[in-house]
């Protein structure tokens, strides 16, 4: 069983893997339109795998006899100027994300819940992953700068960048 506060992060932390998984996709929807197809796909992905990421935590949760919460969403933003505004964006939402993992590892402690706490690794590790994902994909942005031929490039090289997934 988990206590009311350890209840409570965890669907903190749902709903914040929801609307990341609503931003991914909304992203994706806007590099499909400006046809960075590649890009676009990456996207796609990364909103399902964040779906995966809600899922994993709110069948935790009621594993452990807490009660889930679905709740409301924000709306995200749909229009980007450029790739590397929409990855800029990309990096500060994973950074967000970080926090947000930690302010529950933190909880965990306090709580003296050392199931959930062990749990939570899984995200530490996946955040430092995604972060530094967003980190290389920005490095290529700034190497191609003005060179539109190079997004050419760029668009087939972020589609091989896609995780595949697990079985
Ligand atoms: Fe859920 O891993 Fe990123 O946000």
């Amino acid at each position: 069983m988990v206590s009311d506060k350890i209840e409570k992060a965890l669907n903190k932390q749902i709903r914040i893997e929801a609307e990341s998984s609503q931003i991914y996709l909304s992203m994706a929807c806007w590099a499909e339109k400006k046809g960075f197809e590649g890009v676009a796909e990456f996207m796609f992905a990364q909103a399902d795998e964040e779906r995966e990421h809600m899922l994993k935590l709110l069948r935790y949760l009621i594993e452990r006899g807490g009660n889930a919460e679905i709740s409301e969403l924000s709306k995200p933003a749909s229009v980007f100027n450029s790739p590397k505004e929409m990855f800029e964006e990309v990096l500060k939402h994973e950074i967000f994300v970080s926090e947000s993992i930690n302010d529950l590892v933190a909880v965990t402690f306090e709580e003296r819940d050392f199931a959930t706490h062990n749990f939570l690794q899984w995200y530490v590790a996946e955040q430092i992953e995604e972060e530094a994902t967003a980190r290389t994909i920005l490095d290529k942005i700034n190497l191609i700068g003005d060179d539109r031929s190079g997004f050419y490039l760029f668009d087939k090289d972020v589609r091989s960048m896609i995780t595949p997934k697990a079985e």
